[in-house]
């Protein structure tokens, strides 16, 4: 028979198992999401950290990473656990790869090493600790290149760090905590991440008096930093295990009683869903930006509309007020003219000839001119327009369809002015005295363009944004729906509060 704490232990492997899963799909899904968004924004920035968070699902083992400054005693506190000397040791900068060290029964005591890739290496240990304690979870302790030790690997341990769980930051206590390492901790504070502050090499200071003050500063230190939630300290000394206030296997209960916790599977899935809760920010940053884009996109189409319908447009009318009552005149001289006409001796095919050639002299004079203006002035409008885009700073590409929009704007009054000079050659009166209504139809044909482009340019913003709107919902479902759906099979409370705090925060971003 099973004992109930055993059970109990294996339900909740269980659960942490499907949980696992369902953050894999959901990781998965999210990459399908925005995959097409990932190449257009050309940030490798959340693919990256999706990456991450797929690789930290994807291994079924608590990573405790050791940072910190070179030579302050990483792989020597490491060693330490494990029991043996399996990793390399020295006064000089020695660790230059991120070395991932794990139990395995076949591996020699003083392990084994295989190069994972060009920066990280597995280091397979005969560990009793190890083993005795990696069975609700399989823990890798890792080790790192140290800060400021000229390892350009130090980035690729930076790249590293969203992948663990506990990070352990390692200092000595001969220069504890000194102002590059309180930014780098700092900085290392920001991944939020489970943090345990080593401070090494106590035996290297004799003064107890001396010792109690380095204690004081840290914790002070630590606290003042952390805002009184301070991490746990331990002042350890890796080589000389019998010296008095070594903390060394308060340090290693500590590790044990953590990995003990039920609550360390929950601690183990709050790792990717700390990236995904990043990837969500990430995301409603990237909507925002676009969101303002869209916005001055839009000031500029409008500046540029104020300046054709405001400027431009006055010009047109005053122009076509000009024209109109030059009609009206060259009318009133043609119907004089009729009449005067009308009582004279002639042939009706001549008088008509004659009044036409008249008035086209006077009047078509003034359309030719008319159409001249206008074509010019188009120009000029489309290149005045252009000019305001540019110096928005931005391209005629940026506003949907703008110079296909803008050429097209000029009206057809040229062919109408056109019209009319055919009217008159070809004496087709209904034409002709047709004509006049043509020119407000023209009118009204800018007004027609000027919407359908403003319809148009508040269509593509709207459907923009509800595009997105809905992708964030879809994302939003899916941790939803993800987080709920455990919520009532796990008996982990742990992961249900953390769960909640998760939504809570999701529900602050979106
Ligand atoms: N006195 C004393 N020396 C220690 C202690 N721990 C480590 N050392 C020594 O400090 C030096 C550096 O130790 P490492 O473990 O290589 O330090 P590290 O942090 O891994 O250094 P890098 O790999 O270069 O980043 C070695 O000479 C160790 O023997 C300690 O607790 N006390
Ligand atoms: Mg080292």
């Amino acid at each position: 028979m099973m004992e109930t704490g055993e059970t109990e232990k294996l339900r909740s492997l269980d659960t942490h198992e499907a949980i696992r899963e369902e953050i894999k799909n959901l990781i998965e899904k999210i990459r399908c999401l925005y995959e097409e968004r990932v190449l257009e924004w050309g940030d490798g920035d959340i693919d990256a950290r999706l990456k991450n968070a797929a690789k930290n699902v994807e291994d079924p083992a608590l990573l405790v990473c050791f940072v910190g400054k070179y030579n302050a005693g990483k792989s020597s506190l490491i060693n330490a656990l494990v029991g043996a000397r399996v990793l390399d040791v020295d006064i000089n900068p020695t660790t230059d790869k991120i070395i991932e060290v794990e139990h395995a029964d076949s591996a020699p005591k003083d392990g084994e090493k295989t190069r994972l890739d060009e920066h990280i290496a597995r280091l397979r240990v005969n560990s009793d600790w190890l083993k005795h304690h990696s069975q609700m979870l399989k823990i890798k302790l890792v080790d790192t290149p140290g800060i400021d030790g000229g390892h350009q690997d130090e980035a690729t341990a930076e790249a590293y760090y969203p992948r663990t769980d506990i990070i352990v930051f390692t200092t000595s206590i001969e220069q504890a905590m000194n102002i590059k390492e309180e930014e780098h901790l700092k900085h290392i504070a920001d991944y939020k991440k489970d943090l345990i502050l080593v401070v090494n090499k106590l035996d290297m200071i004799h003064s107890f008096d001396e010792i109690r003050k380095v204690k004081e500063r840290v914790r002070h230190e630590m606290s003042r930093m952390f805002s009184g939630v301070t991490p746990p300290i331990f002042f350890t000394s890796s080589v000389r295990t019998d010296i008095p206030g070594n903390e060394l296997e308060k340090f290693r209960e500590y590790l044990e009683s953590t990995l003990r916790d039920r609550g360390i599977l929950n601690k183990k899935l709050r790792t990717p869903m700390n990236a995904l809760d990043d990837i969500v920010k990430f995301i409603r940053a990237k909507k925002d930006e676009e969101e303002q884009d869209i916005d001055r996109k839009e000031r500029a189409w409008k500046q540029v509309n104020a300046y054709m319908m405001g400027h431009f447009r006055n010009e047109l009318n005053r122009k076509y007020n000009g024209l109109l009552s030059d009609k009206k005149e060259s009318l009133d001289n043609l119907i004089k003219q009729i009449y005067y006409l009308k009582d004279k001796e002639s042939n009706d095919d001549v008088k008509v000839d004659y009044l036409f050639d008249d008035f086209n002299r006077t009047y078509g004079q003034r359309v030719k001119e008319f159409n001249g203006w206008l074509e010019k002035s188009i120009d000029e409008v489309c290149k005045e327009a252009l000019k305001i885009v540019n110096r928005l700073g931005m391209q005629v590409d940026d506003i949907p369809h703008f110079p296909s929009q803008l050429e097209h704007v000029p009206l057809r009054v040229g062919d109408k002015g056109r019209d009319y000079e055919d009217a008159i050659r070809s004496r087709n009166r209904k034409k002709l005295f047709g004509w006049s209504i043509g020119w407000f139809v023209g009118d009204r044909k800018i007004e027609k363009k000027r919407k359908a482009l403003v319809d148009y340019i508040e269509k593509e913003v709207e459907e923009q944004n509800k595009e997105e709107e809905k992708a964030l919902e879809r994302l939003q479902k899916n941790l939803r729906d993800h987080i709920m759906n455990h919520l009532g099979l796990s008996d982990m409370e742990y992961f249900k509060e953390e769960a909640e705090k998760s939504i809570e925060k999701m529900d602050e971003i979106l």
